[in-house]
């Protein structure tokens, strides 16, 4: 059986347990910019029907009471840690999908936890002695079906649902239900009246595929119950890096960033190319004296943007203390989530920091570099 826990509005209901006077009320965590949106809202606060993604504005203009809570970040992700660390007492094949959701794997587990529905109570109970915060968990054979498993009873609910029942649940799926199905797909969909996930066992893998690519052969393979995604801890995934010796040893910081910058592009196009994300950046310096080190960085949202792994990789060099000149550097990006798979931008980021605004500049470098090769265009810091 796979799990999927994914924690209950997760950013206000640590606000709520930290804040006395925001318990049991109307709120929502927000950026602070003007524009701002809101990233999620308490269960109280959906009642008068709002939702993550909506103006703030308008927010307020729905419920009038509301209270808007700035976010911390730095805060969330102390308590994503702490949750992924009670998870992993109960599997080691867990994987981290977003800040407050994993999948874990708990075959060959119920000797030491007892049946789904023990296992999954145990979890919540445990999170919630620890951490005074609610999850919801889904269960099923398969990953795709334990994830929107979780999400049917929602706040602090467990639902299973067992292989006998797999074949009915697909049937009666709604298309739009399926992680990864976007409203244009099924928009698209409902022109060959595709409905549900029964309704994509009438038409061929072939037609499938010819209509809707790979996302087309997923939904036909998913149909008649076949899910080729396993949970896969991170440390299974592959990374994608590219390194440089220097000429010459060298410190001088304005050469290291172009080189940084360098690297970063060459990794970002491997990326595209490849149709990833990496959801973690790594940098690798050798020293004159060929000594080594390593630097990563975790990711709130999976990114393939030159641009952000540039600057990611640059925060992790400025933090190092240099006392000696480097020979070698690398820039790579690991844990690799495929560009189709359904991700979350976090919407209390910084709009400058937003990864999509950078894709459009990156696929026109792409193409170009592509046909008239890698040199063809720079950044205007890598020209001399
Ligand atoms: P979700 O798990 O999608 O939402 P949630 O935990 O707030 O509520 P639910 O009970 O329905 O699971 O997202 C987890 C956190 O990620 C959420 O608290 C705020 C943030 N988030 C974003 O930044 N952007 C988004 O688009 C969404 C949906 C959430
Ligand atoms: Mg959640």
């Amino acid at each position: 059986m796979i799990l999927h826990i994914d924690m209950d509005a997760f950013f206000a209901a640590i606000e709520q347990r930290n804040h006395i006077h925001l318990q049991n009320r109307p709120i929502v965590i927000s950026g602070n910019s003007k524009r701002s949106v809101v990233s999620t809202a308490s269960y109280e606060a959906r009642k008068f029907g709002i939702r993550s993604a909506m103006p703030v504005f308008e927010a307020k203009k729905k419920c009038p009471e509301l209270i808007i809570v700035q976010g911390s970040m730095h805060k969330y992700r102390e308590e994503s840690k702490k949750i992924m660390e009670i998870l992993s007492h109960f599997s080691p094949v867990l994987e981290q999908v977003s800040i407050d959701e994993a999948f874990l794997d708990i075959k060959g587990c119920s000797r030491l936890f007892g049946t789904t529905e023990e296992t999954a109570a145990s979890i919540k109970k445990k999170i919630y002695e620890r951490l005074s915060l609610t999850c919801s968990i889904g269960a099923a054979p398969l990953k795709f079906i334990a994830k929107i498993a979780s999400d049917m009873n929602k706040p602090d609910g467990i639902t299973i649902i067992e292989q006998a029942e797999i074949d009915e649940f697909i049937f009666k799926l709604p298309i739009g239900k399926v992680p990864g199905v976007g409203r244009t797909a099924m928009k698209n969909m409902e022109a060959l009246r595709i409905r549900t996930l029964g309704d994509v066992q009438k038409y061929s893998d072939r037609l499938l595929t010819l209509k809707f690519g790979r996302m087309g052969t997923r939904l036909s393979e998913l149909s008649r119950g076949i899910d080729r995604s396993v949970v896969e801890t991170c440390s299974e995934r592959k990374s994608i890096s590219s390194e440089m010796t220097l000429a010459e040893d060298i410190n001088d910081f304005q050469e290291l960033k172009k080189i940084i910058l360098d690297r970063s592009q060459v990794v970002g196009r491997s990326l595209r190319k490849k149709d990833l994300l990496c959801r973690n950046v790594f940098i690798k310096l050798k020293f004159s004296d060929f000594s080594q080190i390593t630097r990563s960085r975790k990711l709130d949202s999976p990114i393939c943007s030159s641009s952000h792994i540039f600057n990611q990789a640059l925060e992790l060099y400025k933090k190092v203390k240099l006392n000696k000149k480097i020979r070698l550097v690398g820039v790579g990006a690991s844990s690799l989530v495929d560009k189709h798979a359904p991700v979350q931008m976090l919407l209390i980021n910084d709009e400058k920091k937003d990864p999509k605004r950078w894709e459009s500049v990156d696929s026109a470098v792409d193409s170009i570099s592509e046909k008239f090769g890698s040199y063809a265009v720079k950044k205007a810091a890598l020209t001399r």
